[in-house]
């Protein structure tokens, strides 16, 4: 495994192949490479990657709220989904495993990172409570993890929401299909925040969607292309999916949205703590976390 770490991105390599890359500012997984060189996440050729602003694909963090906050709400005064997505992280370090005796592995090898973000290293986030994040960002040989966890290090306790705000590449939007929420209820943003009932089939993707669907994180959700498996989503402790796509309009829209036609190739599937709030004591942690495999 090789680590480089040039002060505002940090890149990891398995011998294998796969590549990853994340950014400090925001923590922001850039790249995702399996071992043929495919890459696995959609980054606008229009992002901003010099800490400028949020970054428009890979993975940015939303935490800890999502959307555009309600004034009366102590989140109200943050950022649409919030500060941790352009706030400069720590990276705090690695530990891989690539020695072929480890109980779990054929010789797998994989690496995590860690980055740290506290209240502490944030100039006036405009949130008046205290927390110290970490994120970490697994690697493995057909798989990628975010797991993130909250402490609250204050003395009251706190609503949050989390979510991780994936952009996934995919070759055609057109013949791309998201199953495992056939059963699944959802709002749709397109229609005002309307409450759908399950469609009772795979989600395609035609015209601007943007959906929040609750599905248990037992169920898994697949991303098909051509009828075949492209991505599986699984989950921890995260009960929301947003699905994504701006489609042409909305992307024109968006100056930092790249290429024009760039809405065919990507579709956002979120997995997210989103459709209520968390609550977290005073000492306490939460944890959660997403894995995707590249089939
Ligand atoms: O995750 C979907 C969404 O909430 C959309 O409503 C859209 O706002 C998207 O996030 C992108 O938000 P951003 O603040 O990154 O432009």
């Amino acid at each position: 495994v090789s680590i480089s770490d040039d002060n505002s991105r940090v890149t990891a390599n398995l011998p294998t192949g796969q590549q990853l890359q994340v950014l400090l500012y925001g923590a922001t997984v850039i790249s995702w490479k399996s071992a043929n060189g495919k890459e696995n996440l959609f980054l606008s050729s229009k992002a901003h990657l010099d800490g400028s602003k949020p970054v428009r694909g890979g993975i940015p963090l939303v935490f800890p709220v999502f959307g555009p906050p309600s004034s009366d709400h102590p989140t109200g005064r943050l950022p649409q989904h919030g500060f941790a997505r352009n706030s400069r992280w720590e990276y705090l370090g690695k530990s891989s495993s690539e020695s072929s005796t480890l109980p779990n592995s054929k010789g797998d090898a994989s690496v995590k990172l860690d980055f740290g973000l506290s209240n502490s290293m944030l100039s006036d986030s405009k949130w008046d409570y205290e927390f110290n994040l970490t994120y970490s960002v697994t690697l493995s040989q057909d798989s990628l993890e975010t797991s993130l966890a909250v402490r609250n290090t204050g003395t009251s306790n706190y609503e949050f929401q989390v979510l991780f705000h994936t952009y996934l590449a995919v070759d055609s939007i057109t013949e791309t299909t998201v199953s495992g929420l056939e059963k699944a209820a959802f709002k749709d943003k397109v229609q005002g925040g309307k409450e759908v009932e399950p469609a009772g089939k795979p989600i395609s993707i035609g015209s601007e969607t943007d959906r929040i669907y609750t599905a248990a994180p037992e169920q898994a959700i697949k991303i098909l292309e051509k009828g075949k498996d492209r991505y599986e989503l699984t989950r921890d402790m995260l009960s929301d999916v947003v699905v994504w796509n701006p489609w042409l309009e909305k992307a024109k829209g968006m100056a930092d949205f790249g290429p024009e036609d760039g809405h065919k190739k990507m579709v956002c599937v979120e997995a997210g703590s989103v459709s209520a709030w968390n609550t977290l004591d005073a000492g306490d942690t939460w944890e959660g976390g997403q894995r995707i495999k590249a089939l």
